[in-house]
């Protein structure tokens, strides 16, 4: 298992909601750390660059004026394996078969509305941290006292 960074980012349903900072928590009590972080509204033109690989899909007009309603929370986590993690984290595309314990299994009723997303791979991961995240926006070398019990090194 490798060290990964991951893209996550809390949908403006998440944040309209209220639930920033339960969705946070997640991720910290999973024990993945938080290295790059932002409330920012996308534009249209940054939101179907992030989801151009669903562009022509019959949805791809609505998500993207969904994700472009409100604010939403970008953030970098870091861990290992933590392209997955946070995938698991996150629970299935659809919350209607989202595990209970997943955070959209838990907040969310339906796929349009899905409160949080995440990368889902290395190469989306690599890809989306650049669309939204400069190299000195995401905090260099921060090691956590509590590393050594989260992880065996
Ligand atoms: P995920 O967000 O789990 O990576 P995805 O990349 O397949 O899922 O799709 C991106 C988002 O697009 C998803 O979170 C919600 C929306 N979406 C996907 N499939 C959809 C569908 N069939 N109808 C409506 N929205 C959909
Ligand atoms: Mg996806």
């Amino acid at each position: 298992m490798s060290v990964e960074r991951t893209f996550v980012a809390i949908k403006p349903d998440g944040v309209e909601r209220g639930l920033i900072g339960a969705i946070i928590s997640r991720f910290e009590n999973r024990g993945l750390k938080l290295v790059g972080m932002k409330l920012m509204k996308l534009s249209k033109e940054k939101a179907e660059e992030h989801y151009g690989e669903h562009k022509g899909k019959p949805f791809f007009d609505g998500l993207v004026s969904f994700i472009t309603a409100g604010p939403i929370v970008a953030m970098v986590w870091e861990g290992k394996n933590a392209i997955s993690l946070a995938r698991n984290t996150i629970g299935a595309t659809n919350p209607a078969s989202s595990a209970p314990g997943t955070i959209r299994g838990d907040f969310a009723v339906e796929i349009g509305r899905n409160i949080v997303h995440g990368s889902d791979g290395p190469e989306s991961a690599a890809r989306e941290i650049s669309i939204f995240f400069s190299d000195s926006e995401l905090c260099p070398g921060w090691s956590r006292s509590i590393d050594k019990w989260v992880s065996e090194g």
